[in-house]
């Protein structure tokens, strides 16, 4: 075994390991039971199964499991050596092993006294510089300081990067508009279709606007392509080169990619192989994020990080968030065959937050072989999907209630809304969260073909109105939107993912999943252009390709 696998305890595949056994055997005792009969039974229910930490409350008593199971799951996070893990990420081992990298996101967050040594340096004193860095220039920025070629102030800055460089930067904006400098406007520009391009930057005054261009490699063809664009742009505003220094700034940890692209180093903010794209929007890849809500709002949102990270670190696994909603995910996913979770914000501003999660999740556990390179032997990530209810309502919540799949799902709400409208008296908040206990109820608790025909239903429209329940959620209540309870929330979720990769004995830190499709792509581009097209692909892709370039007028 390397020294770099010896970092974790050496796991058996997880079928034969014994929690997992005997989890199997409890599973067939409480597949029947209904969360109708759970309640009944004990009506302190929704306190035993609660837990808070971080500014987050989480009941997850309409989940189906009781006593036993949660015994069972948290000795199947020990067996695993879920404690030992956390340990070993949050220490720098190598836990990447596949890339010979530490996992630090959680270093990003670290307080300026901490030490955490990377090749025996202590990587918090870089953390905080580049945090300075970033915070004197969002203050340039936001004070007008730092103008354009032309001497305009900025009021607008384009994000251009794609995954881990858009997703989290994206969402946490649209997440804390409310708190952003609304003189300054944010666009996000990721997909190579020129029409993500075109359309953030057709009504924009190149003058007042600043380009942060967000690539941890910064070979990533789609970036590279719109910041050539942008670059483009600039240069046809002001026909000089030196105005690319007032309009241009880099986030990456390729200096030297950042410099032949033109972009002088003094404008670039960095970041460490340590930190994968998908975790990464805490660190300069927040810079646009940071400019939005300011350096003090970031470091708010930092700290809420942080107190999730400390709280998974140390709270006995009972009464650990991150743990907890892993183990649950895990119960759903591997006895009950669940093949999906549902991200359901009674929030209009996380309406991206599916959509990262989908990333980090799926990106993460989306592997079929262990940390050793054997066949994992049972199911590991799942599907993410969502949408903000009550949007959702109104459109798939259909399946759940009724359908034939188990699509456990996470509620996630506030107590406060941060544009608290009332309509005639009546709170807008109070409307929408009516919403998300009355979907947590109804998905729990059903209703029964009696209670149907009480209400004097039509004998043939009894099975249509008949709500089966026993439908699992977590909910997620916290007091107000805010940069913390944002950063503690993302931080949940990476560490539930994390625990999962653990359990699972993936590792959640690479992505060589990406790579086929981008070499077959290099390989298809100049087959698209004028010249003949030798083929060579199977017939379908041949076809595909042929029939394009008739459409394109190359053949
Ligand atoms: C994230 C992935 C991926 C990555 C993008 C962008 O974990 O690695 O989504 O963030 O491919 O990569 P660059 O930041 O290097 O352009």
């Amino acid at each position: 075994m390397s020294p770099i696998m010896a970092d974790l305890k050496a796991l058996p595949p997880l079928e034969q390991s014994t929690a997992f056994a005997a989890l199997q055997t409890h599973f067939e005792s409480i597949e029947s039971l209904h969360l109708r009969e759970l309640f009944a039974q004990d009506s302190e229910r929704a306190s035993k199964f609660s837990a808070e930490a971080a500014g987050i409350y989480l009941d997850y008593s309409k989940n189906r499991i009781n006593e036993t199971t949660r015994q069972l799951l948290l000795k199947l996070a020990e067996e695993r050596g879920v404690r030992e893990a956390i340990d070993a990420m949050f220490s720098g081992a190598q836990l990447n092993l596949t890339e010979g990298r530490a996992v630090l996101h959680t270093a990003l967050r670290a307080n300026s006294d901490e030490t955490i040594l990377v090749d025996g340096k202590n990587v918090v004193d870089d953390v905080h510089e580049v945090l300075r860095r970033m915070g004197d220039f969002t203050d340039r920025v936001r004070s007008g300081e730092h103008r354009g070629f032309s001497g305009k102030k900025i009021t607008t800055v384009v994000n251009i990067g794609i995954g881990g460089s858009d997703l989290g930067p994206l969402m946490a904006y649209e997440a804390l508009k409310s708190r952003s400098d609304r003189d300054i406007q944010l666009r996000f520009v990721s997909n190579v279709d020129g029409t993500d391009f075109a359309e953030a930057t057709r009504d924009i005054d190149i003058e007042s606007t600043l380009f942060v261009i967000c690539s941890k490699t910064f070979t990533t063809l789609e970036t590279l392509a719109n910041a050539r664009l942008a670059r483009a742009l600039v240069l046809a505003k002001f026909g000089e080169e030196k105005s690319i220094a007032a309009h241009f700034v880099a986030v990456s940890t390729n200096q030297e990619q950042v410099e032949e692209f033109g972009i002088d180093p003094a404008n670039m903010f960095g970041f460490w192989d340590w930190v994968g794209g998908r975790y990464s929007y805490d660190s300069a890849i927040g810079l646009s994020l940071m400019i939005a809500i300011g350096r003090d709002g970031f470091s708010e949102m930092l700290q809420g990080f942080r107190s999730m990270d400390q709280h998974f670190r140390s709270a006995p696994f009972a009464e650990n968030l991150p743990v907890l909603m892993a183990l649950l995910g895990i119960w759903y996913n591997n006895f009950f065959g669940a093949e999906s979770v549902a991200v359901l914000p009674y929030d209009q501003s996380l309406h991206r937050f599916a959509a990262y999660l989908q990333q980090l999740d799926m990106e993460s556990n989306g592997k079929s072989v262990t940390r050793q390179g054997e066949s994992v032997g049972v199911q590991t990530g799942p599907i993410i999907w969502g949408e903000p209810g009550t949007n959702g309502q109104h459109a798939f919540y259909q399946l759940i209630h009724q359908g034939t799949k188990l699509i456990p799902c996470d509620f996630i709400g506030f107590c406060q809304s941060e544009n608290p409208l009332e309509t005639e008296g009546q709170s807008m908040h109070d409307l929408l969260m009516a919403n998300y206990f009355a979907q947590t109820e109804a998905l729990a608790f059903g209703k029964t073909e009696e209670e149907v025909k009480a209400e004097g239903t039509r004998e043939d429209l009894v099975a249509h109105r008949v709500f089966p329940g026993n439908r699992p959620t977590n909910s997620l209540l916290m007091d107000r939107l805010t940069p913390a309870t944002l950063g503690a929330l993302v931080a949940l979720y990476e560490h539930k993912v994390f625990v999962q990769g653990i359990i699972w004995n993936v590792n959640s830190f690479d992505q060589w999943g990406v790579e086929l499709g981008k070499v077959l792509a290099k390989r298809i581009i100049p087959e698209l252009s004028a010249g003949s097209f030798p083929g060579g692909h199977d017939s379908s892709t041949d076809s595909l390709i042929s029939r394009y370039r008739q459409h394109r007028g190359l053949e």
